[in-house]
This record gives structure tokens, sequence and C-alpha cells, in this order.
């Protein structure tokens, strides 16, 4: 195969992006061509996502990737899980909900009322996280709900206004709750017990079926030359990583896709979906070529950023990042607290230093002092936290881990790497930081006859052109 170009639009929790990649059986080249920040709006009814904002950068960024590269053979959209539009006959009924958005709650009540978590669990095979799509359903409005015919997650959305086409991509419809965990398909019985009509997810899609081509007007606003397929990839951004994990051996392997979130865990052949693993917190969510990510959502940086955010606020002036890790590095990891970064109180916006501070005094521990300690606690825990959850998975899934990979911008941190191998005692690879991205290349290059084979000859080709970086465990724990 002599390879080409594909574009990938990723959306993150804090930033989205349009990244061009060239891919042939050697290469695998990706430049992110836009860079557009993903900034949250809170109205009286609630926090809500930049829908339009976003689609709009993203349908720009295209535009530029066509400039470049008028060949593009096909677009791949993923984006953050759990969170949709809701529908009537294609018309947009509303801002679609953040995760974060405190009206889960009441969704939670409303499901549990109906089935327990443990009975969930067993069809589903989620973690209980207070935002699976199945709760925020259970918190909508009842007239607003009556009133949509479809709900499309985020990059479902995107690809519908690309196409015209509404589907569901199969390993983001694993993160509504709403799919069995045994053979992937939508569990009728539970929609009806919910009280949700079947019909409000579209037909599900599989990564690397096609969505279809461009719509003409969408094809003349990017300058796009021809008929150009949107292909569906794992469309959520956690699957898209977790294919290009550079793992030379997944059998013993472990990675942690960390950005907003730290998604720690093993890619499997079948689910777990034992007492212990849901008393642990693990989730079985779906991957690409029905590989199962059985994994645990670690906050993650989200801590970090929202502290730094609050920072700034403050004083009116942006934070350097690196700096304050670098004085972080500084501080002796004894003499910080090591805090549950997974309590709730984490989850919604807001005061994180005052958070951890409350912890801290509820456990008897001294809480940070200095902003360079406040950064040092949040790593120590982070770090923990994925070093404990690396050998919960093994130990759940009965698998000898080796190696951890550590993908994602939690990658570049050098503080972070470095501590969770010295905490869990194993080799730590970092990088690709743009492994979702590339990820969703891949899948999409596969599809065009670019690049061939299994995940394991894709994350070859990852691990040929994007070499990790080694942290090797020191004695101090
Ligand atoms: C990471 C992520 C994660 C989900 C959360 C909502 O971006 O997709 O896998 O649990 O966002």
């Amino acid at each position: 195969v002599s390879g080409g170009h594909v574009a990938a639009i990723d959306l993150g929790a804090t930033s989205g992006r349009v990244v061009l990649a060239h891919v042939s059986g050697s290469e695998l080249r990706a430049e992110t061509v836009a860079r557009f920040p993903n900034t949250p709006v809170r109205t009286p009814d609630g926090l809500h996502w930049d829908v339009l904002g976003l689609y709009g950068a993203a349908v720009r960024g295209l535009g530029d990737a066509f400039r470049q590269a008028p060949g593009i053979a096909s677009i791949g959209i993923d984006s953050w899980a759990v969170d949709y539009g809701l529908l009537r006959n294609g018309v947009l009924l509303g801002n679609p909900y953040h995760y974060r958005d405190e009206r889960t709650s009441r969704g939670v009540l409303s499901v549990h009322s109906r089935m327990r978590h443990p009975d969930l669990y067993r069809r589903n095979g989620l973690q209980f996280l207070p935002f699976n799509t199945l709760y925020q359903f259970a918190a909508e409005r009842r007239d607003v709900l009556d009133l949509a015919n479809t709900a499309l997650l985020i990059p479902d959305l995107v690809a519908y206004w690309l196409t015209g086409q509404a589907r569901t991509e199969l390993t983001n419809a694993s993160t509504t709750g709403l799919l069995r965990v045994d053979d992937q398909r939508l569990d009728d019985d539970l929609f009806d017990r919910l009280g949700l009509r079947r019909s409000l997810l579209a037909p599900l899609i599989a990564p690397g079926e096609s969505y279809g081509v461009l719509l003409d007007e969408v094809r003349a606003e990017i300058g796009a030359p021809g008929a150009v397929p949107v292909t569906a990839i794992g469309s959520h951004d956690t699957a898209s990583a977790v294919v290009a994990v550079p793992m030379a051996d997944a059998a013993a392997s472990a990675y942690i896709s960390c950005g907003t979130w730290g998604l720690v865990g093993l890619e499997l052949p079948s689910p777990v979906v034992t007492d212990a693993a849901r008393e642990a917190g693990f989730t079985n969510e779906g991957g690409v070529d029905s590989r199962v990510r059985f994994l645990h959502n670690v906050m993650g940086l989200w801590i970090l950023s929202e502290t730094v955010r609050g920072w700034e606020a403050k004083e009116g002036h942006a934070i350097d990042l690196p700096t304050l890790l670098d004085s972080a590095a500084e501080v002796p990891a004894a003499s910080v607290p090591v805090f549950d970064v997974d309590d709730p109180r984490f989850l919604r916006p807001g005061d994180m230093p005052g958070r951890i501070d409350a912890w801290c005094d509820e456990h008897g521990v001294r809480p940070p002092r200095t902003r360079a300690e406040y950064a040092r606690a949040i790593v120590e825990s982070l770090a923990d936290a994925f070093a404990r959850n690396v050998h919960t998975a093994a130990q759940l899934a009965g698998v000898d881990v080796a190696t951890i990979h550590i993908v994602g911008g939690g990658a570049l941190n050098t503080l972070l790497c470095q501590r969770t191998a010295d905490r869990s005692g194993l080799v730590v690879e970092a990088g690709p930081v743009e492994a979702t991205a590339l990820g969703n290349v891949l899948v999409q290059a596969r599809a065009a006859g670019f690049a061939a084979g299994s995940l394991e000859a894709l994350r070859d080709l990852v691990r040929r052109t994007h070499a990790p970086l080694r942290y090797t465990p020191t004695a101090t724990s």
C-alpha cells in the first residue's frame, strides 16, 4: 500500500483540534492544523458545551486541512464520552449539557429506584459514574425528552451535521449504560424499564464503517474536491487513545490515558463483571475490534487544571504550568498529603484548593501550604491512584503487568510519569501525547487501505514512529 491522507477531528474537554495525517505501512505523520479552546458555558439552566462553536471551529480546521492536502480520503471524529444532543426531526433542541452539570444527581436517584447499580453492572458492565448517559436521560425534562426523537452522542452529532446520517458509534455507545456488556447490543429491556423509547438512539455503527459522504453544502464550505466519506473510528476518545498505545505486548501492559481524566486499565479479550470489579469501580467499555477496555476513571489532571484556573482568576493573569511543576518537583514527596482524588467533591468545577484542605482536615492530615505544595500533593495523589489502579486491574483480571504506558497530555508531565513508576514499582513508557488523534487516524487509515492488519500491527507502527520515553522506578517511593 502506498499510503494517503486522512483528517481527524478530536474534541477534548478543554480543547479541540483538527489533525492532518499521512499514513502508510511504514509512516505515521500527523500534524495539528487547527487547535481551538473548548470553553463550557453556564446558563441559568445549567452547564453546557458550546457545541456550535466547536463544530464551527472543526469545520474551519477541515478547510485548512483540505487546503494543505486536497486528496484527504476520509474524516473521523472523536470526543469525550457520555454527552449528547437531543434532536427533533434533525433539529437540535438545545445546547448539550456538560457531564459536570449538577442535574445528574437526580437522574441517579431516578434510575437506581428502578434498578440498583449491582443489577445494572451485570447488564452493562459500567463503573458507577453519575454522568453515564442513562442517568442524564433520566435527568432530562420530560417535555423536552418527549419532544426529541433522537439523541446523538457528540461525535455522532458532528458526523450527522457533516453527512446527514444519524448513527450511534459502538465504543461511545458503550458509555451510555444502555449497551449490553455481553453482546454489545442495545438493551431493549433496559430502555423499557427506564421508560425510554428504544428509537431515541440511532442505529449502531462500528469503527471502520462509513457514516456516508460529506453533504454538498459542507463540501463546498470546506473546499473538499470530491465525495469524502466520514469513517466511524473509536469515537469515544479513550477508545481511540487505547488504539495508539504503543504496547509491545498487550497481555503484559497497562495503560493510563491521562488528560482531563486518567483512564487506568487493561485491554482484555472479554469483560470482567465480578462483584470485586464492581466494588473496585472498574468499567468494561467497548474498544475498537471488539476489545474490552477494562479500566477505572481516575479524576485526572482536571484537579490540577481547575486549581490553576482558580489561581489565575484570583490574580488576573496566566500561570505557567511547567514553572509550577518545576517548583513542585523541589518539594519533598513525604511533606505533602496524599488525598483521594476520586472523592466526588472534586468532580464539579470550583475551589479545588479549598476542597483539598477540607479533605485533609477531615482525614487529620496537614493540608498543603504553598502553591508548589498543592501541585506536588496533586501529582503525588494522582500517581498513587494510578499505581493502585494498575495493580487492582491486574489482580481483578488475573494479568501480570510488566509495563505501564502513559499516553495523552499527562505523558508530558515528567514528575507524574516518574512518580507513577516509583509508586507502582513498574517501568513507565510515556507517549505519544496525541494518542487519541493517532488512534482516530489509524482506524481510518486501515479502512481506507493505507495501513493493514490488527491493532497489534497498528501499535507497532506507532512504536516505530513515536518511540515512547522510558521511566524506571527509583527506590524512593
Ligand atoms: C475522557 C472521557 C472519559 C469519560 C469522560 C466523560 O475524555 O471520555 O473516558 O469517562 O471523558
